[in-house]
């Protein structure tokens, strides 16, 4: 179990985050969540034509599903408004400086949704150094239905990896993961370097959260050159028994026939 979560504005976020690689913040109230979980509706259901929205699908053992949308901020302005303003914010505070949005993404993991292999964020994202990201949790994520798991103050350095670009086998036996349980409406902040994992839905609950990396903003306003790079580069992927959803291989799903 994870410790207390702290209020976003409580200034000893940043100790925590930099001494665990991760911090817990309460960011949304219950009316807050109903809000949240429509806008997550309203994605899902909005058709992806190429150069906007992209949605991304997994087959299941109960049929073809939902597994990830991203470059939805253009098109839905409370979510833009909640990822560009309000955790625009917190997510300054943890760099020490102004953050600004490089991507954002809804992770579905519906039932029967699959997990993500044993990884750090950073190798997936290109043209920045100095970045962070967080999971808003859209519906409560336990360890049954795929909630994330963390290793605490390991974001020191880059591990080594796979030819997924996954932590490989001998370090990943060796690290202590520790299930992060949160209720939906809590925000995981966790550094690029933070090894984290997840495993499948296997309950009968959908596991909806939200995803949105920031990068310093002393960097640029990068958020169109990394969705043109994440284009040309899957444009350019081989086909193969997983879905390909990131710069590095680490969803676990198959792909839909
Ligand atoms: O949503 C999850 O279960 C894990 C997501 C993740 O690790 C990722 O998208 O990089």
């Amino acid at each position: 179990m994870l410790p207390r979560a702290f209020s976003p504005d409580d200034p000893m976020i940043v100790h925590h985050f930099h001494e665990h690689g991760w911090v817990l913040t309460d960011d949304l109230n219950q009316s807050e969540v109903l809000e949240v979980q429509k806008w997550v509706d309203e994605i899902a259901a909005t058709f992806d034509e190429p150069g906007r929205i992209l949605h991304h699908r997994e087959m299941t053992d109960f049929g073809p599903k939902l597994a990830r949308s991203e470059n939805f901020v253009p098109v839905h302005s409370g979510l833009r408004d909640l990822l560009t303003r309000r955790l625009v914010t917190t997510a300054s505070t943890l760099l020490g400086e102004p953050a600004v949005l490089y991507k954002e993404k809804i992770n579905y993991k519906l039932v029967g949704g699959a997990g993500f292999s044993p990884h750090q964020d950073a190798p997936a994202y290109p043209f920045i150094d100095t970045h962070v990201s967080c999971m808003v949790a859209v519906d409560d994520a336990t360890p049954e239905n795929g909630c994330l798991e963390v290793v605490s103050s390991r974001h020191r350095q880059l591990l080594e990896t796979d030819d997924r670009g996954c932590i490989v086998r001998s370090i990943v036996d060796e690290l202590t993961w520790q299930h992060a349980p949160l209720r939906a409406g809590q925000t995981l902040w966790f550094h690029s370097l933070t090894p984290h994992r997840s495993g499948a839905n296997r309950s009968d609950r959908d596991r909806r959260a939200l995803y949105p990396t920031y990068n310093a903003l002393s960097e640029g306003h990068l958020r169109e050159k990394y969705y043109a790079e994440k284009l040309e580069r899957f444009a350019a992927a081989e086909r193969g028994e997983r879905v390909v959803l990131s710069l590095i291989g680490d969803f676990e799903g198959r792909p839909v026939d």
